[in-house]
């Protein structure tokens, strides 16, 4: 199924669409007549970002974003994934609670599709929700291979109950191309709300002066696009007066964290990674860390054209942002910035409830190694970077129980940290107690702490880590194993 962005977006706008095939017996044995609910092509294309910005990269389906998957919770489905490229390639179904063969992640054990080759996956997409699939190869210092390329797509899994009453929805997929290296970047460090911990700066002290030499390469981009379409070369997103559009948000990123602002609106969040809040609340802007997604309705009651977009003003002058235009306004879409606004998840969650205590508790201190492999920085967990040789650091878990993580970030980094195959639960994030917050991505500011539950509940190796792909591809990654 191969659907360009306008169909998405036709599609986004219909009543819920069901993949089509027929529902199987989950015990027989796959029949060699079974037809695909979905065929993924990897392969080389162009994006279309604008009539001067074309680039090439790798894709699913020749397009950018990846086609949008409707899926149903619980109905099983059936998906071809042929790779036409030099290389192995893994696809990850982030987000979901499926069997590790399938999940995507080569640590876990999910077979490669080979290069010119094709791999037939089933599984029983779980939970409902805004979910996404991505690439899950490592890049190291090929920056045409893994999320540095244009190898995702959002998922959505059709839900029990609706996160809302709305008139329709949208999807955006935030994404920057033609990436390059340089020394040093110009992330936004200060947008999360708690303050840094003596403790943890001293801990990066002594690790900076250990490793004195030149800091580790970053990754930066030239071009930035929201659909697949630079600020002003894609169709604008059109409303009407007294609308409520339901906004899906993806930071498709391989490693920016992505603001997100409409002037003169507001964003109710109702879902954070696809999974409703307990306690729904208007934002001025969004943040996203990579992979985070946010589902929120804007109530359309401020007539003109807008530039919806990043608050970044390099960032959005080279492309990141998208138009909104209300019926019958005209002129130049305009933009004004936003009042500084801190980014704090414990304000969607259950007040004045305590989460579950956990069977278990794991603690995990992040040290950064400045240059340490190659130029480029190496991410110590409890001491031990990530190997695929001895699969450690790794953490076991018995089926049924309860279990703690907490991470002490040792570096001055963001960290949006992802544990496949589960949901977490928010317990402490900057300082703030929290619980009921079900996410898979979770921002760990720079010198802070985040601490997060999760229930063994998906038997299977299960991979743990920071979704930046330059820091796991340099050993910021760690093993969950069920005894
Ligand atoms: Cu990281």
């Amino acid at each position: 199924m191969s659907i360009d962005r306008r169909s998405l977006l036709k599609i986004a706008a219909a009543a819920p669409a069901v993949s089509g095939g027929p529902l199987l017996a989950q015990a027989a044995a796959t029949p060699p007549a079974e037809k695909a609910d979905y065929t993924i092509r990897i392969a080389t294309g162009l994006v279309d970002l604008a009539d001067d910005h074309i680039v090439s990269t790798t894709l699913y389906n020749g397009q950018f974003p990846g086609p949008l998957i409707r899926l149903r919770e619980g109905k099983r489905v059936v998906v071809d994934v042929h790779n036409d490229t030099d290389t192995p390639e893994l696809l990850h179904w982030h987000g979901q609670m499926i069997p590790s063969d399938v999940d995507g992640a080569a640590e876990e054990g999910t077979p490669f599709i080979p290069a010119h080759g094709v791999r037939r996956i089933a599984f029983v997409p779980k939970p409902a929700g805004f979910r996404v699939y991505h690439t899950h190869v490592i890049a190291g210092g090929d920056l045409n291979r893994g999320t540095y390329t244009g190898q995702a797509g959002p998922v959505y899994i059709e839900p029990a109950n609706n996160p809302g009453a709305y008139d329709r929805e949208v999807f955006l997929v935030l994404k920057e191309f033609l990436p390059t290296f340089s020394r040093g970047g110009d992330m936004a460090m200060d947008f999360l709300a708690g303050d840094p911990i003596k403790e943890l700066q001293d801990i990066g002290k002594k690790a900076d002066d250990q490793f004195k030499g030149p800091k580790g390469y970053e990754v930066g981009y030239d071009l930035f696009s929201i659909n697949g379409k630079m600020l002003g070369h894609g169709d604008p997103v059109r409303v009407k007066e007294g609308e409520r559009v339901l906004f899906h948000v993806l930071n498709a990123s391989a490693g920016e964290i992505r603001s997100l602002a409409l002037p003169g609106h507001v964003f109710r969040i109702m879902a954070l990674d696809g999974n409703p809040v307990p306690a729904p609340a208007d934002v001025p802007v969004l943040w996203l860390g990579t992979a985070e997604r946010i589902s929120a309705i804007v109530e359309m009651n401020h007539p003109g054209v807008w530039v919806m977009g990043d608050l970044a003003d390099d960032d959005r002058g080279h492309g990141m942002g998208i138009v909104v235009e209300y019926a019958g306004a005209m002129g130049e879409p305009q933009w004004t910035k936003p009042q500084p606004y801190k980014w704090d998840y414990t304000i969607f969650g259950k007040p004045g409830v305590t989460a579950a205590s956990p069977d278990a508790t794991f603690d995990v201190t992040v040290v950064k190694h400045n240059g340490a492999v190659d130029g480029f920085n190496q991410w110590m967990l409890n001491g031990e970077a990530f190997s695929m040789q001895t699969m450690k650091p790794a953490y076991t878990v018995h089926e049924g129980r309860r279990y703690r993580f907490k991470f002490h970030n040792a570096s001055d980094d963001i960290h949006p940290l992802h544990l496949h195959r589960h949901s977490f639960e928010l317990v402490r994030v900057g300082g703030k107690p929290t619980a009921g917050i079900m996410k898979d991505v979770v921002m760990l500011g720079g010198f802070q702490e985040v601490e997060f539950d999760f229930v063994a509940d998906n038997p299977g190796p299960t991979l743990f880590h920071c979704h930046q792909q330059l820091h796991m591809d340099f050993g910021f990654m760690a093993m969950v194993n069920y005894a």
